[in-house]
This record gives C-alpha cells, sequence and structure tokens, in this order.
C-alpha cells in the first residue's frame, strides 16, 4: 500500500488506475494546474536542473528520492499515509465510533469549507514567493525555495484529490476555483489573511517559512485527526513534508543573525557592509508572527466549536489530553466586556482556536530560543510579542497594543509603528540588499552565513541548481 507507483501519469498510493472516473477527472485537472504552475509558479528557473526530493514512498523512513528535475517534470502525485486499523473517532459528539470513509451528509458543506481553506493556502504560497529565484543569496537557498514550492503544489493537490473523490460537481468546482484565486488580488484573493501579503525578499521568506509554514504544520495536526479518514491520511503524510519548510525558514533565519552577530564581534554595525541589523530582524519577525497568529481564527469561535463537536477538526495530538468531548470544560481568556479587558471562562468547544494557537505560540518560542543561542556575546534578544499587538481577526482586531500587550492609543501606535513592524526604509534596505543574486556554487551573499552542511549529503558547494545550463 504505502508505495507510491511513479510511473503513472499521476504518481500515487490510492490505487487511482481502479477508478475510472475519478482518475478521468483529475487528469482533466491536471493540464490546468501545469498551465497555473507555468504561469504562477517559479518565475524564470522552469527550464532548470534542479537538486529536488520526490517522495516514493510514505514510509516515515524511506520516502524521498534526490535527483535533478525540471521543475515543471516534478512528479505531483496523490498520497496518503496509511490506514491505522480499526481507527475511531477521537474527540466530539460521535467520540468513540468507527472513523468515516465517506462524507457523512450532515457534515459535508462543513467539510468542504476546512479542505477548500486549507487547499487555498498552498498555491498562495507558491504565488507569494513566485519571484525569489532572481534575488537569491546562494544555489543552495535556491534549491530550498524550488523544494518548498514543489510540495506545496502537491499539497494542492492533496486537497484537490479530497475535493475531487468525495464532494461530486462542488468538488470539482472548488478545485478549479482554488488555480483562479490570485495571492494578493483585489479582486479575487486568496482566503486567509497572511496568504495575500507581499513575500517579495528573503526575510520575509525566511520568516513565512518559520511562522506561517509552522501555522500548516498546527492546522495539519488538528485536521490529521478528524473523524473524516481520508483527510486524516492526507494531512499525516503532508506534516513530513512540512517539517522541511520551518527548517529552511528557521536556520535561513538563524544563519541570518549569525553573519550580524560574527560582525558585530567585530566591531562592525552590519548595515554599514549590507547585512541585516537584529532590530530589523526583530520588526519582520513581529510582522509575520501575529499575521500568522490570525490564521488561527477568532478566540471565542463556534465554528471552532462546531468542528470539534462534529469530529472534523481537534486538537493537535488529542491523544495527548484527557477529555476528549470537552462538554463541561472551559477555558479561561481575556475578553473585552464595556471595553475593558476581564478574564472570563468560555465554554471549551468555543475555544478550541485559541487552544491551537497556544500550542503553536509554544513552538514559536523554542525556535526563538534556539535563534536567541547564535547571540551569545550581544546585547540583544529576540521575543515573541504579545498576542494581543497588530492583530486583524479575533478579540483584539482594530484595537491598538504595543508589542508587550499594553492597549494603547491608535495615535501612540501610529507615532511607534516603524518601531515595532517593517518600515517603507527596512523594506527598500533589505530589497536593495538582494539586487544581486548569487548562482555561483559554493557562495552566499554578504548578509547571510552559509548553512553548515549541504542537502542529502552533498557538498556546500554542490551545483544545487544548474544555473548556467538548460
Ligand atoms: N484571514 O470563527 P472564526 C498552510 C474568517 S497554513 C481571513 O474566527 P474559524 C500553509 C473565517 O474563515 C494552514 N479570514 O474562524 C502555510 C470566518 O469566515 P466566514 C491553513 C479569516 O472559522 C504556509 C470568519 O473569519 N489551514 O497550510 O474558526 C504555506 C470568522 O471565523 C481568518 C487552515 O486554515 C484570516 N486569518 O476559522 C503553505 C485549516 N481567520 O465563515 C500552506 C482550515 C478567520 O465568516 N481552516 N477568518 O466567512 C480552518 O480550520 C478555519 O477555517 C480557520 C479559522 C483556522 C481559518
Ligand atoms: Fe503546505
Ligand atoms: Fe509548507
Amino acid at each position: 500500500m504505502s508505495n507510491v507507483s511513479l510511473n503513472e501519469k499521476i504518481p500515487n498510493n490510492v490505487s487511482l488506475s481502479s477508478d475510472k472516473r475519478l482518475q478521468r477527472a483529475l487528469e482533466q485537472w491536471q493540464p490546468e494546474f501545469i498551465s497555473w504552475w507555468k504561469e504562477m509558479g517559479p518565475d524564470g528557473f522552469q527550464a532548470k536542473d534542479v537538486y529536488l526530493r520526490t517522495a516514493i514512498s510514505v514510509d516515515p523512513k524511506g520516502w524521498a528520492q534526490f535527483d535533478y528535475v525540471k521543475m515543471p517534470d516534478y512528479r505531483w502525485g496523490i498520497f496518503l499515509a496509511d490506514a491505522v486499523p480499526n481507527r475511531t473517532i477521537g474527540f466530539g459528539d460521535d467520540y468513540g465510533k468507527p472513523v468515516w470513509q465517506e462524507v457523512p451528509g450532515e457534515h459535508r458543506n462543513t467539510l468542504r469549507r476546512l479542505i477548500v481553506t486549507q487547499g487555498d493556502t498552498e498555491p498562495a504560497s507558491v504565488e507569494q514567493q513566485r519571484r525569489l529565484g532572481q534575488t537569491c543569496p546562494s544555489l543552495y537557498d535556491l534549491r530550498n525555495l524550488f523544494q518548498v514550492n514543489v510540495e506545496e503544489g502537491r499539497h494542492l493537490w492533496a486537497m484537490v484529490y479530497l475535493l475531487h473523490s468525495y464532494f461530486g460537481r462542488d468538488g470539482r468546482e472548488e478545485a478549479e476555483a482554488l488555480l483562479q484565486r490570485r495571492s494578493g488580488d483585489s479582486d479575487m484573493p486568496r482566503i486567509l489573511g497572511a496568504f495575500n501579503e507581499p513575500c517579495t525578499d528573503w526575510l520575509s521568506f525566511f520568516m513565512f517559512t518559520t511562522f506561517t509554514d509552522r501555522d500548516g504544520k498546527y492546522q495539519l495536526l488538528a485536521l490529521a485527526e478528524s473523524g473524516f479518514d481520508p483527510l486524516s491520511r492526507t494531512c499525516r503524510f503532508m506534516l513530513t513534508e512540512e517539517a522541511h519548510h520551518m527548517f529552511v525558514g528557521e536556520t535561513g533565519v538563524g544563519r541570518i543573525i549569525q553573519r550580524s552577530v560574527e560582525l558585530m564581534k567585530q566591531g562592525v554595525d552590519p548595515r554599514s557592509v549590507g547585512a541585516i541589523d537584529l532590530p530589523l530582524v526583530q520588526r519582520y519577525l513581529n510582522f509575520w508572527y501575529t499575521v500568522s497568529l490570525d490564521l488561527f481564527g477568532s478566540e471565542v469561535s463556534t465554528n471552532a466549536a462546531n468542528f470539534f463537536g462534529a469530529g472534523l477538526k481537534g486538537r493537535a495530538k488529542e491523544e495527548s489530553f484527557e477529555d476528549h468531548l470537552a462538554i463541561d470544560a472551559v477555558y479561561e481568556m481575556d475578553v473585552y466586556e464595556d471595553d475593558r479587558i476581564v478574564k472570563r471562562e468560555i465554554p471549551l468547544r468555543s475555544a478550541m482556536n485559541e487552544v491551537l494557537r497556544d500550542a503553536y505560540v509554544e513552538d514559536c518560542q523554542k525556535a526563538l530560543n534556539r535563534w536567541n543561542k547564535h547571540l551569545a556575546g550581544v546585547d540583544f534578544q529576540f521575543t515573541l510579542p504579545s498576542r494581543r499587538f497588530h492583530r486583524a481577526q479575533g478579540i483584539f482586531a482594530g484595537k491598538t497594543f504595543s508589542p508587550d500587550g499594553r492597549e494603547i492609543s491608535a495615535s501612540e501606535y501610529e507615532a511607534r509603528h516603524d518601531e515595532w513592524l517593517p518600515s517603507a526604509a527596512d523594506r527598500e534596505y533589505v530589497q536593495s540588499l538582494m539586487v544581486n543574486p548569487v548562482y555561483t556554487p559554493g557562495h552566499f551573499a554578504n548578509w547571510i552565513a552559509p548553512p553548515p552542511r549541504g542537502i542529502n549529503d552533498q557538498p556546500i558547494d554542490f551545483e544545487y541548481v544548474r544555473y548556467n545550463e538548460g
């Protein structure tokens, strides 16, 4: 079961050839995907050989194969983690009943919406990142960007497979619409906020893959708990790919910090030699972390309560909780009452977005702790801003807070904006560092340290993208 037939038109481990209707429907969607990829995928590198990994099995150990591939020839396909025998629903009103292999009629619309929302983020991120190849700091980083991009493309396939297989005509229409919305478009934007934000420099890219892909990890963990078994199995395999995306982000930011600290220890101001000063890194962190916090939705959410009650979306690592019904339990949180923040007990099911956000925040803090290890000997620490700061969703949206969580006047917020979030000058400075891309094997831009090792045991000066050929 876990072996993938890579030679079929659509690589898969779901016996696609035994369902001719489905196979035909997906084979009709495939060219539309490829034309979307050519139009909206990485700009300018489609004919180059890129050293990519491709899934050949869904075993935790042997799933990856590395080789040179031209991106449009990447083996995008449908990979589900192996079924867990006798799996039962792990939470909500149907707790303990067998999981569903088909969509229960009463949950059809809700489930479709969840899958579409998840699916929409995947092509959105490819669109956001499409011009980064032109400003890359090295071939190593360029290859990592493209690896992330092709895998996000595959994540779109994962959701489209579910839509086509289980949602009939509506599902096929949603699959088309996933190729029609465009990140940042004023008429047809992507669904969620962060996926319409420009991500046009490498500091943003590394912050995005640290913080926004980490939202992906937590949303996928929650959906991997789903009572709808095909969704669970799909998300479990996607999670194995997600780890690499966060690695790219976290080590990318880490190498930027390392380079700046190296200079500071020599008594050199990073900006004076075209590297990136630490307060600027903190401002980018503040931005991407807070737009990613918004992706968890409102603190108090009847949608979230319904997802949980229906057994569709659980908590990350649901088995680590004792009470899987969450009927009588409460969650204490800060809410507004008469314009003042007070602590209130919220029914736990309505607080599930916040429970998931808690796990996310804790994980983000660990990433910061690793970054802060680079700072030994310099007088600086990275910190996560308060969850109230710079929010556009939930109870703190539309109010103004400082990064340490104090409510402040709109005029104070405005006056201090450039201390806390990337300013126009910051963005211009960062862009200016990257106008000259680095395409020589083993060379790195001046604003980033080389990685300690290469990909798949290859040396650092390996030609990860054959830039000068093709
Ligand atoms: N922007 O009850 P509420 C990834 C909407 S990332 C815009 O607060 P709910 C990846 C919401 O839809 C993982 N709109 O929230 C990472 C609702 O709209 P309607 C993505 C937003 O329903 C990097 C309204 O506000 N996965 O994979 O609990 C690269 C009030 O709803 C936002 C998922 O999101 C926002 N930030 O929604 C590539 C999982 N937040 O119904 C990929 C699937 C909320 O009033 N989605 N709204 O029109 C879900 O689980 C849920 O829909 C949400 C929270 C987590 C989004
Ligand atoms: Fe993804
Ligand atoms: Fe990702």
